[in-house]
């Protein structure tokens, strides 16, 4: 027998990371561009704008152009005299070690070096429901010349849509059914006030809010309860670890390698990340880093 089309093992092409309106300026998009780069963005969930040179203000002004005006994820910052007013606006803030390097390695581990969903935060505001477009762009001006073992410096992606569209039916079906709470990444569990802690009840299979794509919504290890745990709490911690690692094993992840003057913009609706290290006392790291809520 003949097999006029044979399958073939098909490669995994991550919808993640797509780079998107090569050689513009984001300071001087038409309005058409702005709406290309936001259905790119809700389609791809990670997209990449590179070669930009632009300043603080300018990024937010852009941002407010393109998203709306409700900034959110990083508090309003005054202005320090020892960084460049570039690179300084009140939404921005800069990750890294903008005032050179650092003397000693920072004794913490940066929190945003676990896989996350900065979603997570937004329980704090009321008029929010999760599945709010909540888009964050880091812009990559200074980047540190090596990353984690010798590789080059990146940040990492996974992608829940495909973490749901890798699970057989029955599993599916059975997430389907489960609500979980999210409360911000600030209330540890130790001394929680359950009934005062901002907290918002939502699916574990979400819906994309344009898109209408599933995705699991998963938030984070110790700030997503299912409903009927509350009162457990070794037994949610397990439950989410239980379903991450399954996850992690399973999807592939995206990992973009950072060149300077790339802006990388994700949706928080289903993508999840985490930054990696790089040795703060050899290299210099400078990114703008906003959060805007879309209207
Ligand atoms: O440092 C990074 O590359 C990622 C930081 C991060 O998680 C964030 O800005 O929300
Ligand atoms: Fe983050």
């Amino acid at each position: 027998m003949i097999i006029k089309y044979p399958l073939k093992p098909r490669e995994y092409q991550s919808r993640l990371g797509l780079e998107v309106l090569k050689g513009c300026n984001l300071i001087d998009l038409t309005e058409l561009q702005r709406s290309q780069l936001k259905q790119a963005l809700w389609q791809q969930g990670v997209i990449v704008v590179k070669n930009q040179h632009i300043s603080a203000s300018e990024l937010e002004e852009f941002a407010r152009k393109t998203f709306g005006n409700l900034m959110f994820g990083s508090n309003s910052f005054s202005l320090d005299p020892e960084i460049s007013p570039e690179i300084q606006s009140q939404y921005s803030a800069i990750l890294g070690n903008p005032k050179g390097l650092d003397r000693k390695p920072p004794e913490k581990i940066y929190g945003a070096r676990i896989w996350h969903q900065d979603k997570d935060g937004v329980p704090i505001i009321k008029e929010l429901e999760m599945n709010a477009l909540y888009v964050v762009m880091l812009y990559g001006i200074k980047v540190p010349e090596e990353g984690e073992n010798g590789q080059p410096h990146t940040t990492e992606y996974l992608d829940l849509v495909e973490a749901y569209n890798n699970l057989d039916s029955s599993h599916q079906k059975a997430l389907e059914e489960i609500l979980m709470y999210q409360m911000p990444p600030v209330w540890f569990w130790q001394n929680l006030d359950w009934d005062n802690v901002p907290k918002k009840v939502h699916p574990l299979v979400s819906t994309h809010k344009v898109t209408g794509k599933k995705g699991l919504y998963l938030g984070s290890w110790n700030t997503a309860i299912p409903l009927g745990m509350e009162d457990k709490q070794e037994e949610a911690q397990q439950y989410w670890q239980d379903l991450w690692n399954m996850v992690l094993e399973r999807t592939p992840v995206y990992s973009h390698v950072w060149e300077p003057g790339d802006i990388v913009f994700w949706d928080n609706s289903q993508v999840m990340h985490r930054g990696t290290f790089y040795d703060s006392t050899k290299y210099q790291r400078i990114a703008l880093r906003l959060g805007v809520v879309a209207d």
